[in-house]
């Protein structure tokens, strides 16, 4: 059972409404075009799933309420008041959910985020014992893959929501929040996939148990197959993946000092890189991380004329390595040609 909360729901008040109507996805350019470690805006991938709400923003405010000692209701003046903080993360989709997560599709970027920790506003409204999920409304509605929704709706473990990297954030790069990323305020979610991270937030509520919206039962949960046993994961953390960025596919390139390099990243930070060509695989070096920000690999291959493809492999700080196919993170691999 979920906790009370304030039901006559104002704050959906702030939405003029919805426009563009239905699902929108905007790919990002392929990756030896994502060479800039910040990603600006006209190259960060996006993802809609049932329109982009219009807010009016002196209509707006965020309500958080539930199982709190103390509820809270923030204008965007009383929020922008509050202690801000500016994070570096990838930012990942992870794709279709529903379609199994056998394709790579690279929907990827590095941005700077701005806004108040959430865990700032949840120490305002002081928890409740039992509250053990976050839940996250976004103030879009409609339809998605025939089923209609009345908002957008996740949740988060309370351990995750209270982490210092979770940002109820106006800014990206720099600049306000534009229209399809989620104005005037969304929820970040540094190392876990973008489809956490509500865009047009306009509640938080704690509550006992997981939220009960189609995008947290029905989509964005993966089977996980052990023997004849299928259970559910939550789409939560980022599995750990890599791009390289150059040489680009098809680059024609001359002598023994070929450098090959790109972004690695994982919820955890990457601890190594391999590239390999052939059956050879020579390790990279990779920069440390900055907050969750992707890392920079790079190495120098020495190569005799002849095509050959060559492709990164990353393993996380948990020792968990890259798959070789058939999976949404497997390894990235670009074709080149050696020149005499
Ligand atoms: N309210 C709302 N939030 C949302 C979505 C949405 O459709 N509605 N899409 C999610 C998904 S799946 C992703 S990957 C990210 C994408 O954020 P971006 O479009 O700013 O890159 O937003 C997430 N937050
Ligand atoms: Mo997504």
């Amino acid at each position: 059972m979920a906790a009370e909360v304030n039901n006559n729901e104002d704050e959906r008040q702030a939405c003029i409404r919805i426009d563009p109507v239905g699902f929108q996805l905007r790919a990002p350019p392929p990756p030896h075009r994502l060479a800039s470690y910040i990603t600006k805006d006209g190259d960060l991938f996006q993802t809609i799933h049932m329109g982009a709400a219009v807010v009016d923003e002196d209509k707006w405010k965020l309500v958080v309420d539930g199982l709190v000692k103390q509820p809270l209701v923030l204008s965007l003046e009383e929020l922008r008041s509050l202690p801000t903080t500016m994070i570096t993360s990838f930012h990942e989709c992870y794709g279709s959910p529903l379609k199994p997560p056998v394709e790579a599709l690279w929907r990827v970027g590095n941005v700077e985020w701005t806004g108040v920790r959430l865990r700032t506003i949840l120490d305002m409204v002081m928890p409740l014992p039992e509250a053990q999920y976050v839940w996250s409304d976004g103030l879009d509605y409609g339809e998605f893959a025939g089923k209609k929704a009345d908002r957008y709706q996740k949740d988060l473990p309370l351990w995750k929501a209270m982490s210092k990297e979770v940002l109820v954030a106006f800014s990206m790069n720099g600049a306000p929040l534009s229209k399809a990323r989620g104005s005037p305020v969304r929820l970040v979610v540094p190392g876990w996939f973008g489809t956490n991270s509500t865009k047009w937030l306009c509640r938080l509520s704690l509550q006992p148990c997981r939220a009960p919206s189609l995008f947290t039962t029905q989509w964005y949960n993966e089977e996980v197959h052990s023997g004849s046993v299928v259970t559910a994961r939550p789409v939560w953390s980022v599995d750990v993946n890599s791009v390289i960025v150059s040489p680009a596919p098809g680059a024609e390139v001359r002598g023994q000092a070929i450098n090959v390099g790109g972004w690695a990243w994982s919820c955890e930070g990457v601890v190594e890189v391999d590239v390999g060509v052939g059956n050879a695989l020579l390790g990279a070096s990779v920069v440390d991380r900055k907050d969750f920000g992707w890392q920079k690999f790079q190495t120098t291959l020495s190569l005799s004329p002849g095509t050959y493809k060559i492709f990164s492999r990353a393993t996380s700080l948990n020792g968990i390595k890259q798959p070789l196919s058939g999976r949404r993170n497997h390894i990235h691999s670009v074709e080149i040609e050696v020149k005499p």
